[in-house]
């Protein structure tokens, strides 16, 4: 039997995890040649054209260890560990008794390697990831040095006692700060330098000796292959044919095609149509053992039976289930609409698929006078929710008209009733005494000194404060802040990055609620409210809000029959005003613009004969789903 180990690479966004996985798979010859490609484990349409990872990737390699290196174990460096269960120095004493005995089996090594996405957005996909390994590679790129999102991911993986494998990213670019970014890991972890290891995902330097560093360093995992068999579900797929497909880590035991299988939670029952590893592909095997990751198809076409961290086991058996994952509570919510209420059950078709692969998206339908039945979404954050809604025009197809985004407020009406409120529709009016508190966060923030200045200015725009301050060695700061979530929201995370030429990161939580000076923000076109564009807003930012929303529509909504007045509401008094002058007929087709198959698209549709969109309820104003869309974002 080979020796298993599992591991996840981890860091902050773009610092070279999939690529570094990509050397990997060549090295290992897991992938070949003619079929690899840039960031290979990225599969995902979205992920390609915006160059990051959004979904956690698992991918099975076979590693043939160097004979020198199984016959005469160095001794390894002392790995960083953190937990207090797993001891990587047993470990490869462990391996080194081992070795001279087992001779040529040991030399094969099974590693389980799980790319996860960087950005702070998708960190739920981090800490699923991290259920399932026995060990990280923390990487560090090598030009940019530690950043926010690396001392987030570092924190999580300590809190799964993880084994931790410091690696410097980037090596080959001519200006990469080896000595000083080293020096801070070592800070950081409280590690020696020889513990960390030097890679490029370019040259594919260091490839070799980090497969060695794994093999060594990360414990195998514990292994109960006569258990009754346990399984822990991370990730889902769903295949039009074949039904749900379960990602899981086997923990104990062993599962086998034809086996029959229960969820634990949902109690749903089934038979395992196909076992099989991903490789990263799917590829079908015999059974899979304990401490292996691989995947289950169930056959189980309705969705909702399943979720992650939920367990399977043999149907009947009486097998304790799992610790499951704590849930992803929503950070910011918006209603989503099918364009055409025809299209109203296959919207929640695609939200309920969505969510198979998607765990931390959560809807629930409602229902608005003039928008029809919808459903109310959360999400993780603004970047989550483009996807989202980018991800339901692309894969299902669905033309969807999406709200202003909206975080929670905490509402207490003048008879002490105590409400949440999601949407800027339902918010009080002026003039109702209510007290109203929101979410605010602490951050972190990790910058070079130069741009202190620029950055105080952007926090007291926000609201918000500085609460301490680090240095951070080589020039930098670490700054702990808090402000409202609600002005985070409001495009804080672009701006820092552009006022800092890109240098300062940023990570956050959700911490307490506080009192807040809000109020609503109401967007007329040709003097109908139109609720989708409803918002709350800083009271102090209400005037720059509401001429900016009138600009921003003035930009993006196409010219009409008539004259159009574009105007904000704000705490009863008419706060902005646009003026879009009428459409002239001989210009219609370039107004509209747009790229051919989206046209042809659209066409389509109304051949299908769906109807024009919101031409119902809104009079006489046509507003297309685009304009929703581009109103969605934060980029002005
Ligand atoms: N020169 C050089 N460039 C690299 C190296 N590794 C990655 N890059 C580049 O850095 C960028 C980000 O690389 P990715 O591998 O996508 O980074 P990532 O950490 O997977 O990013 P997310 O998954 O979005 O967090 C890409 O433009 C890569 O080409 C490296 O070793 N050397
Ligand atoms: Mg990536």
């Amino acid at each position: 039997m080979a020796e298993i180990r599992n591991f996840s690479i981890i860091a902050h966004i773009d610092h070279g995890k999939s690529t570094l996985a990509d050397r990997m798979l060549e090295q290992t010859k897991t992938v070949e040649a003619r079929l690899m490609k840039e960031q290979v484990l990225d599969s995902m349409e979205l992920e390609r054209e915006r160059g990051i990872t959004i979904k956690m990737q698992p991918a099975r390699m076979v590693y043939r260890r160097p004979a020198s290196s199984s016959a005469s174990l160095r001794p390894s460096p002392a790995s960083v560990t953190v937990s207090e269960h797993t001891s990587p120095s047993s470990d490869s004493s462990r391996l080194a008794a081992q070795a001279p005995d087992t001779g040529k089996q040991t030399n094969e090594y099974i590693l389980n390697l799980i790319d996860t996405p960087g950005h702070i957005d998708f960190s739920y996909e981090v800490s699923r990831a991290l259920n399932a390994v026995e060990g990280v590679l923390l990487l560090v790129d090598s030009t940019q040095g530690v950043q926010a999102q690396t001392l987030t991911t570092l924190q999580m993986a300590k809190d799964h006692g993880l084994t931790i494998i410091p690696v410097l990213s980037k090596i080959d670019v001519p200006h990469a700060r080896i000595k000083e970014v080293g020096d801070e890991i070592i800070n950081l972890l409280g590690c020696s330098r020889e513990d960390i290891m030097l890679a490029s995902g370019k040259t594919g330097q260091g490839v070799p000796e980090l497969l060695e560093a794994i093999c060594e360093r990360v414990p195998p995992p514990s292994n109960k292959p006569t258990d009754t068999y346990r399984g822990l579900i991370f990730d889902f797929e769903y295949s039009n044919h074949r039904g749900i497909i379960v990602y899981q880590r086997v923990v104990d035991g062993f599962v086998k095609k034809g086996d029959a299988l229960e969820f634990a939670a949902s109690g749903k029952k089934f038979t395992a149509l196909e076992v099989g590893i991903l490789a990263p592909q799917e590829v079908p095997v015999a059974s899979l053992g304990s401490g292996e990751i691989g995947y289950i198809v169930t056959g189980i076409k309705e969705p909702g039976v399943a979720g992650v961290g939920d367990t399977l086991r043999p149907e009947k058996s009486s097998a304790e289930p799992l610790p499951g994952y704590q849930e992803a509570p929503p950070v910011v919510w918006s209603s989503v609409f099918p364009a055409s209420q025809d299209d109203f059950t296959m919207l929640r078709q695609a939200l309920d698929r969505l969510r198979l692969s998607d765990s931390s998206l959560s809807y629930e339908e409602e229902s608005s006078g003039i928008l029809g039945r919808g459903f109310r979404c959360g999400f993780l954050g603004m970047l989550h929710m483009e996807i989202v809604t980018e991800r339901l025009r692309r894969e299902f197809d669905i033309e969807i008209i999406i709200t202003a985004p909206s975080i929670s407020y905490e509402i207490t009406w003048p008879d002490g009733k105590v409400e949440e409120i999601y949407a800027a529709t339902r918010f009080p009016n002026h003039g109702d005494r209510v007290e109203v508190r929101e979410p605010w966060i602490l951050g972190q923030i990790i910058l070079p000194g130069d741009y202190m200045g620029n950055i105080m200015t952007l926090l007291y725009e926000h609201e918000g404060s500085v609460i301490d301050t680090k240095i951070f060695g080589d020039g930098r700061t670490l700054l702990a802040i808090e402000m409202p979530l609600r002005e985070l929201m409001r495009g804080f995370f672009d701006k820092l990055k552009n006022t800092s030429s890109g240098y300062a990161s940023l990570s956050y939580e959700i911490a307490e609620m506080r009192p807040a000076s809000v109020t609503r923000m109401d967007i007329f076109v040709a003097e109908e409210l139109i609720p989708a564009f409803s918002r709350v807003v800083g009271v102090i930012h209400a005037e720059t809000e509401a001429k900016a929303v009138t600009e921003k529509l003035y930009q993006t909504l196409p010219r009409q029959q008539f004259a159009t007045k574009i105007q904000a509401m704000v705490m009863g008094k008419l706060t902005a005003t646009k003026k879009l002058s009428a459409l002239r007929k001989d210009v219609t087709a370039k107004l509209y613009g747009g790229d051919i198959t989206r046209k042809m698209k659209l066409r389509e549709n109304q051949k299908r004969g769906k109807k024009k969109m919101l031409e119902r309820g809104t009079g006489n104003v046509h507003i297309p789903p685009e304009v929703f869309m581009k109103m969605m974002r934060n980029e002005e």
